[in-house]
């Protein structure tokens, strides 16, 4: 099918960062999404304790809603380009990173390929997901276990690891 003739389908997107400027990291991820992905709302900021990587920094994390007409590996490699770009590096799997831009969610459809899981297979285990995406989208229902997130967020583990950094549209904590 033609780009110009494909739906747009509605994702939700999850990021993180521990390295550097954690804030600006962010901000500045969301800044270079591709044209064909449209931010149509981004979380709160929270900071949060590292899940399966004991003694690194702690993470900043946000969710976004956005609506793309990019089909989900177009949406990875986009996402992936943006890691580039900001400076991560190929390491070993769970190390410090300036981002790490994460599918959560894709329309509903589930997929189980190796190099792509939708939805992301440890969303309903980690709270510094859920507690942003439950403010974007309480009533999502997970298109394989079908609880919806906020449901999810009521039985996640480690609530007290993610604490509010500020709201997504004040400016700088961490500037220069
Ligand atoms: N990402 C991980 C592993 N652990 N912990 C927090 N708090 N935030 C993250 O974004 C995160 C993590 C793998 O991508
Ligand atoms: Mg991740
Ligand atoms: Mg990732």
């Amino acid at each position: 099918m033609e780009l110009e003739e494909r739906e747009f389908v509605m994702a939700y997107l999850g990021l993180g960062s521990n390295m550097g400027n954690r804030e600006a990291n962010l901000r500045e991820a969301l800044r270079l999404f591709d044209k064909k992905v449209i931010v149509e709302q981004v979380s709160s900021f929270y900071e949060t304790e590292p899940i399966e990587c004991l003694g690194q920094p702690k993470f900043l994390n946000i969710a976004c809603r956005a609506i793309t007409t990019l089909d989900p590996w177009e949406l990875l490699a986009s996402l992936k380009r943006i890691e580039v770009i900001l400076g991560r590096i190929a390491s070993p799997r769970n190390f410090p990173r300036p981002i790490d831009v994460d599918i959560l969610f894709y329309g509903d459809e589930v997929i189980n390929s190796p190099r792509l899981v939708i939805p992301h297979p440890r969303l309903e285990d980690r709270a510094f997901v859920l507690v942003p995406l439950a403010e974007l989208a309480p009533d999502l229902v997970h298109p394989v276990n079908g609880r919806t997130v906020k449901e999810l967020l009521q039985t996640v583990k480690g609530l007290e690891g993610v604490l509010k950094w500020r709201s997504a549209n004040r400016r700088s904590k961490e500037a220069e």
